[in-house]
């Protein structure tokens, strides 16, 4: 299990908070991979995207998987959520993004990494800093240094 990535998990469509919790057992079954840590489940208002509040987390996992494998892996996820794709950040049943791969910095047709808006989207960096507050994000520094930057974006965390 040779590299740690990390996951964000976000749904605003249908049983948001089901279909996270179901998610992150998904991430737990993939092959060549083991779930390290996952943060509490959020409430958070959408950010350049509509529809209902969205449910958000984030998973760690540690994998033999390259990046192009994660990548697919979680497109099959989202796909068996009923994922569609009808116009850019339209409300979604699940959608799974692939935010750090180790330290590496990828930039091709089918993925950027680390996620491009990750230090600017409280939804991400707060999750994130509850399972690992002293992350480096390749390219950009501590992710915790970006916490001031999305201070004033609405994001609760759920009990039980
Ligand atoms: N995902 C987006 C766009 N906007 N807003 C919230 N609150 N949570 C998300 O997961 C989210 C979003 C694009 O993937
Ligand atoms: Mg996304
Ligand atoms: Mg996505």
């Amino acid at each position: 299990m040779t590299t740690q990535a990390f996951i964000g998990i976000g749904a605003n469509l249908g049983d948001a908070r089901g279909s996270v919790e179901q998610a992150i057992l998904r991430l737990a079954d993939l092959p060549a991979s083991l779930l390290i840590a996952q943060s509490s489940l959020f409430k958070t208002a959408p950010i350049e995207s509509s529809g209902d509040d969205y449910i958000n987390a984030v998973a760690e996992l540690r994998t033999d998987l390259s990046a192009t494998d994660l990548l697919l892996v979680l497109q099959q996820i989202e796909l068996a959520f009923g994922r569609e794709r009808p116009y850019r950040n339209a409300p979604r049943t699940l959608d799974l993004d692939l935010l750090l791969y180790g330290l590496e910095q990828i930039h091709t047709d089918a993925l950027t990494v680390p996620h491009p808006r990750m230090t600017e989207r409280a939804f991400v960096l707060l999750p994130l800093l509850q399972i690992s507050p002293l992350i480096t994000i390749p390219g950009k520094g501590a992710a915790q240094d970006f916490a001031g930057v999305v201070a004033e974006q609405v994001i609760v965390e759920l009990t039980s």
